[in-house]
């Protein structure tokens, strides 16, 4: 490795995060024959699954579908072992991923990415790690994660509190035991659905801070029946490509469906208990219009209505529970095991943020505008700065010293979300304008790095050094992003889709919701047409 500067790293390139996208990145740059390494802030491999290690953490995308697909051995050797994998067995996994693969030796554990500056002269991106170590590589990919920024909202004399804090997406390694312990949960989000049923079973006390509503789905979660499962494992392909060319990359199946209002109630109930019965969230795609059509979406929202009517005993109770103001969707739409149900427990307490806002921290407890809750413990289950948050975090300056932070202020600019212009050679695999978060995000990360190492493949072929995206393609691509949105109901809901969740945030659509395989469509369209809306350079 030539250092051209003492105390200087010299590399290719630098992957920041040792996610799912780090460890695929790290593999493809590797096998181009590229000096690559990840920095990775956590002292193991796991992105998003190395943090949120709280009770219950589980994927909501199918274990068969939510892995891997760029190793046939791979495939036939990791056996998932429930319907829906928990945090512990993905963890596992992506252990065994980087072991398999030998990609350790290519991270620096414990070392975040402090800053990125573009040299124009040198033709290179000179890093800075926050500990001072100082790194250059001609490419820089960003593979730091869509939620993978938390986000604590700041709570009146927090510091006076006695008992112990907590964060769902900081969870600590060790067993945290709430046995015979008050606790609250701040949130209703996914993370708080999922450890809200399993805290409540163990805490003498579990109260609930709700500000919105939320929906969730059952997940009938269940270990995967061996022999399907081997189907499966030996028959992975056209798994994959339904998953890679289909609208959603959730779901392997996607027929056509019919439009809500065209079908009789009675049909229309049927098809929304069957896919209730069936669990996760194939209820948003049992019919074709549920997230572009207000009265179909009404419909769902009826048919969730009824069901937490159904689940929650006490109707007062279950009033609160309802969501109300936004269509079913467009917020991420939970999937759980017990949630509506747990409020039924002799040991639950739902607080309606809307109704009694939080006031300050005590030493005792948490105290509203109505009263005051008695806790031991507080679990902050408050969401992140999605999408844009990770790349912000880092202080990266392009051509001309012009700031990413700067070029971003009124929302993100990205060409197919992949590059932006004035960035040369940087990468942000899933970033803003891409499918990222409405999709299976292992299918959209494989897709990213794939387009990323064919397009620094390319540069060496023609001779090039430098890639980035022209001004012109990033402005209609951007248009084009929020021209779908709005073509949708999700703008309509305060969504951390929309940025909304962070104060201050620009409310822009984040991710792309024109489908998965549109979108790989038109990547490959735009590389085999000599990567139209690229400047490549000498
Ligand atoms: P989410 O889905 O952003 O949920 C965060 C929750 O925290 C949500 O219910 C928020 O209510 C609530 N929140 C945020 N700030 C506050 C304050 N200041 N006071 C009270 N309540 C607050 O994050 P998750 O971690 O659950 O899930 C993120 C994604 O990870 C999820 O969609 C999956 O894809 C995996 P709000 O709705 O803003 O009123």
């Amino acid at each position: 490795m030539a250092n051209e500067q003492e105390n200087v790293e010299a590399l290719d390139a630098v992957v920041a995060g040792a996610g799912f996208a780090g460890l695929y990145a790290l593999y493809r740059l590797r096998a181009m024959g590229l000096t690559v390494r990840a920095l990775e802030a956590a002292d193991d491999v796991g992105g998003t699954w190395y943090w949120n290690r709280y009770p219950g953490a589980r994927c909501d995308v199918e274990s068969m579908a939510y892995s891997y697909s760029f190793s046939p051995e791979l495939e036939r050797e990791w056996v998932w072992t429930e319907r829906y994998a928990g945090q512990p067995e993905i963890l596992r996994y992506l252990q065994h991923v980087a072991e398999r693969f030998d990609l350790r030796p290519l991270i620096r554990f414990r070392t975040r990415l402090a800053a990125a500056h573009y040299d124009e002269a040198g033709g290179l991106w000179r890093l800075t790690t926050e500990r001072g170590g100082r790194l250059a590589a001609r490419f820089l990919v960003m593979a730091t994660g869509c939620l993978s920024q938390p986000r604590v909202p700041p709570i009146a004399e927090l510091e006076t509190f006695a008992g112990r804090i907590y964060r769902t997406s900081q969870w600590p390694h060790e067993d945290v035991d709430f046995s015979g312990l008050r606790v609250g949960v701040i949130g209703t989000g996914s993370s708080a659905i999922q450890c809200i049923p399993l805290i409540a079973a163990q805490a003498a006390h579990l109260t609930v801070f709700q500000r919105t509503p939320n929906f969730s789905v059952p997940a009938h979660n269940a270990p995967l029946e061996p022999a399907a499962r081997r189907a499966l494992m030996d028959n992975y392909p056209p798994f994959r490509k339904a998953l890679r060319e289909g609208f959603t990359s959730l779901l392997p199946e996607e027929t056509p469906q019919p439009a809500a209002l065209e079908l009789a109630p009675e049909e229309r109930e049927r098809r929304y208990r069957a896919a209730w019965e069936e669990g996760g969230i194939k209820l948003m795609f049992c019919i074709s219009d549920g997230i572009t059509s207000k009265p179909a979406n009404d419909t769902l929202v009826k048919f969730m209505h009824d069901r937490i009517r159904e689940i929650v005993h006490d109707p007062a109770v279950a009033e609160r529970l309802l969501p109300r103001d936004f269509p079913l969707g467009t917020k991420r739409l939970c999937v759980d095991t017990d949630y509506y149900a747990t409020f039924n427990r002799p040991n639950v307490t739902l607080v309606d943020l809307r109704a009694t806002p939080i006031v300050a921290a005590t030493p005792a407890g948490l105290r509203t505008s109505a009263a005051e809750h008695a806790l031991d413990s507080l679990v902050f289950a408050t969401g992140f700065d999605a999408v844009t948050g990770a790349l912000l975090a880092v202080d990266i300056r392009g051509r001309a010293g012009r700031r990413l932070a700067d070029d971003w202020r009124d929302g993100p600019r990205m060409y197919l979300g992949l590059m932006a212009a004035g960035y040369p050679n940087l990468f942000a695999i899933t970033g803003p304008g891409s499918p990222s978060v409405l999709s299976n995000m292992v299918v959209s990360i494989e897709q990213h790095v794939d387009f990323v190492a064919e397009l620094i493949a390319a540069l060496g072929a023609r001779g090039a050094r430098t890639v980035e995206a022209q001004a012109a393609a990033q402005d209609a691509w951007v248009a084009h992003v929020a021209e779908v949105a709005q073509g949708t109901l999700y703008p309509q809901a305060n969504s951390w889709y929309m940025g909304s969740n962070i104060p201050g945030k620009p409310r822009v659509f984040l991710p792309y919701v024109g489908g998965v395989g549109p979108y790989r469509r038109k990547c490959a369209e735009i590389a085999a047409a000599g990567y139209a809306g690229f400047e490549l350079h000498a």
